[in-house]
């Protein structure tokens, strides 16, 4: 099958995952085409079957803000007539669903249908595209889509109740490659990070203000007067710099590395004790996922699709957004125990791989032959 991907192409969660899907669907035969503004972060474009092309949004003076979403239409309408694609997978709703749709309206002058289907991410359903600016767009997006996918079933729940929708929505969770996980870094040395009585905590985000970057911050605060420990911040954003600041005013900063964007974040994962995501809202939690795959139990809040990844009192404990002292507790109530953190990252380590790519992989596989076989669309790039 020849399949156009859209995606973020820079650090965030669904990009990660566009990402890591079209690799495997290229690993199983298919031919994928990225067509994003940039290459993605994790995308290997040496790898077989798979190519990338390069949104380019022409900077004009008259342009307060460069059109985007109308580059990316017309990219796709010249991808898909070249290389003759025969479905387009959008990731995040916004302006993807809606630039997919255009390309499949102009794709129609040329005879060609394409069959589109559109993966909502989260914050394009819960934060950006429920803004009455987006709004109306992303109805009709995703109401327009052949085939809607949701990564949990919280966020299938959300948009329901959010949007005036006449499509059904599929849940395909999330997913990661545990294989890669099966053996551990050789180099996994702590000891680069912490001393040896020391607990290690993680944090992995983009530092949007969703992800409260201060109760991570104030987590720590409070679990390092009764543990020893360090903290390790991965990623960068907006909300950075205050957190960065309180920690300095408290005299805790010496503690805490900030290592800022990084490709390496398995690295740093192996040899965590704790990982904090106290957000105010997760559609899924991938860098939870993630984390739970390199045996890292998780303290999160309860919010959105959490529950499904970071089974409470299990895998780690999932509290109220906002309850720092819930949260600290029972981060102590993991750390201070060896024998307890054991069984905590065991049990993290056995529910990640309930999310294997392989288990995943053949939903998507299923939902395209579906689309192409007895939906709008031939199997071929069809011709109208
Ligand atoms: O977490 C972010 O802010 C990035 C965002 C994205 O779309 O890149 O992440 C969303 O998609 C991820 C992959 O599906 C989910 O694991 C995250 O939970 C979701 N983020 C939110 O809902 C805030």
């Amino acid at each position: 099958m020849k399949i156009a991907i859209v995606c973020y192409p820079t650090f965030g969660g669904s990009g990660v995952v566009a990402t890591m899907l079209g690799t495997a669907l290229a690993g199983r035969g298919h031919e994928v085409h990225f067509v994003t503004y940039k290459l993605p972060v994790r995308l290997d474009l040496l790898a077989r079957n798979i190519f990338f092309h390069e949104v380019d949004v022409e900077e004009y003076p008259l342009f307060h803000y460069q059109p985007y979403d109308l580059a990316l239409s017309s990219k796709l309408v010249n991808v898909v007539l070249e290389h003759k694609i025969e479905l387009l997978h959008v990731h995040y709703a916004i302006p993807h669903a809606y630039a997919g749709y255009m390309a499949q309206q102009m794709l129609k002058e040329h005879n060609v249908n394409l069959p589109m289907v559109t993966t909502l991410h989260g914050t394009d359903i819960t934060l950006v595209g429920n803004h009455p600016v987006y709004k109306p767009a992303v109805t009709f997006s995703i109401n327009h889509s052949d085939v809607v996918t949701s990564v949990s079933q919280s966020l299938k729940d959300d948009t329901i109740k959010l949007f005036k929708l006449t499509k059904d929505i599929n849940v395909v969770s999330n997913f990661i490659d545990m294989s890669i996980y099966r053996t551990e870094f050789k180099d996994c040395d702590r000891s680069v990070m912490a001393f040896p009585q020391e607990r290690i905590i993680t944090h992995v985000s983009n530092m949007r203000p969703v992800k409260r970057l201060m109760d991570v911050v104030k987590i720590f605060e409070i679990v390092q007067k009764t543990i020893p420990a360090v903290l390790i911040m991965v990623g960068d954003g907006p909300e950075r710099s205050e957190a960065e600041q309180y920690a300095i005013e408290k005299g805790i900063n010496l503690s805490i590395k900030w290592l800022g964007n990084s490709t390496e974040i398995d690295r740093v994962l192996c040899f965590s004790d704790l990982f904090l995501l106290p957000s105010e809202k997760e559609s899924f939690g991938l860098a939870a996922l993630e984390a739970m795959a390199n045996r890292t139990p998780v303290i999160s809040t309860n919010s959105g699709g959490l529950p499904e990844v970071n089974e409470d009192g299990v895998t780690g404990y999932a509290s109220a957004v906002g309850d720092v002292e819930t949260m600290a507790a029972k981060a102590i109530y993991i750390l201070e125990d060896d024998e307890r953190l054991m069984t905590f990252k065991e049990n993290a380590f056995a529910k990640a791989k309930q999310f294997d790519i392989h288990n995943i992989i053949p939903q998507y596989e299923k939902l395209y032959n579906d689309l192409l076989h007895d939906g709008a669309a031939s199997s071929e790039h069809r011709e109208l």
